[in-house]
């Protein structure tokens, strides 16, 4: 099961037989008042400093995510877009909920795409998935639908598969759908790290498909984010995701390590050459 995602200039494989695949989660406003301002004044220069920080930084596919108060993303994401294919090679991942801002930045886009995200939404099926098959690209597909986040493990799976099914009714295979069980706060529900964790290793075990997390809301509302996120990581890892949404500066360590202990880091090859890029 490979997903096998593209920029102009890199291929990138996200697959169990694979290591992990970082995707950074950094350019994005959520949370990030200059950079929104910059996006509302057309600036591009903090989108090319997060692209280029974020690769040095271990990230093999960037996220690009401009929704914001005020901010047009059906302008703004084609603009980031080509400020990101600019300032680096690697392959990204278009971030909205917005299917015309995905056609905007899909059209403006060099390779095969990332498509973040659908849904289990008729709605969102049917505004997505063409979107995904006219344009070659792979989707990640969150657990959910109209009846919101299920509660249930099997409920989650049970999203995962009807996405994965519509998604085969256009054309698309199962290697280009990566399911997103989607992390909640233990903070208010103390089953929400359990639920996310064995719905991936459902989905894995059912659909055998590829699968990304944006792990950081698990801690939401915690102290020492950093250490719950890193831990959430390796044992999603261990249960079979394999291309996290994070900040790669905060997560590489805890990945190369996970990686290394399950075995996808022979001869510990990429965990010696970080341990040693960091003494210099
Ligand atoms: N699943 C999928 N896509 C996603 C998410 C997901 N995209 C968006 C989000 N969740 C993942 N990306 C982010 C981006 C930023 C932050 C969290 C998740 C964030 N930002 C800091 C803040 O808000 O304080 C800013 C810190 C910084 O400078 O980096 O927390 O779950 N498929």
């Amino acid at each position: 099961m490979q997903t096998v995602i593209r920029s102009n200039a890199q291929e990138v494989i996200i697959s169990p037989e694979h290591p992990t695949v970082i995707i950074g989660e950094r350019i994005n406003p959520t949370g990030k008042k200059r950079l929104a301002q910059a996006l509302a004044d057309k600036d591009m220069e903090r989108v090319r400093r997060l692209a280029l920080s974020q690769v040095a930084d271990g990230a093999a596919v960037l996220d690009v995510n401009v929704g914001a108060a005020g901010i047009d993303e059906v302008e703004l994401l084609p603009m980031a877009v080509r400020a990101v294919m600019e300032a680096t090679d690697v392959p990204l991942c278009l971030d909205s909920a917005n299917a015309e801002a995905l056609r905007a930045g899909l059209e403006a886009y060099e390779g095969k795409a990332l498509i973040n995200s659908v849904n289990g939404e008729e709605a969102s099926l049917a505004r997505v998935l063409p979107l995904a098959q006219e344009y070659g690209a792979a989707v990640i597909g969150l657990c959910m639908d109209d009846d919101g986040i299920p509660s249930t493990i099997e409920g989650r799976v049970a999203v995962a598969q009807k996405i994965v099914e519509r998604a085969a009714s256009f054309g698309i295979p199962a290697e280009d759908v990566v399911i997103d069980c989607l992390a909640m706060s233990v903070c208010t529900d103390a089953a929400a790290g359990r639920v996310t964790l064995e719905a991936i290793r459902a989905v894995r075990e059912t659909l055998g498909v590829n699968m990304t997390l944006g792990a950081s809301n698990v801690s939401f509302g915690l102290p020492d984010r950093e250490a719950i996120n890193e831990t959430f990581i390796a044992m999603a890892m261990q249960n079979g995701m394999n291309a996290p949404i994070v900040n790669p500066t905060q997560a590489r360590k805890g990945i190369l390590i996970a990686d290394l202990l399950l075995g996808l880091d022979e001869y510990a090859m990429r965990y010696v050459g970080y341990v040693r890029s960091q003494r210099k």
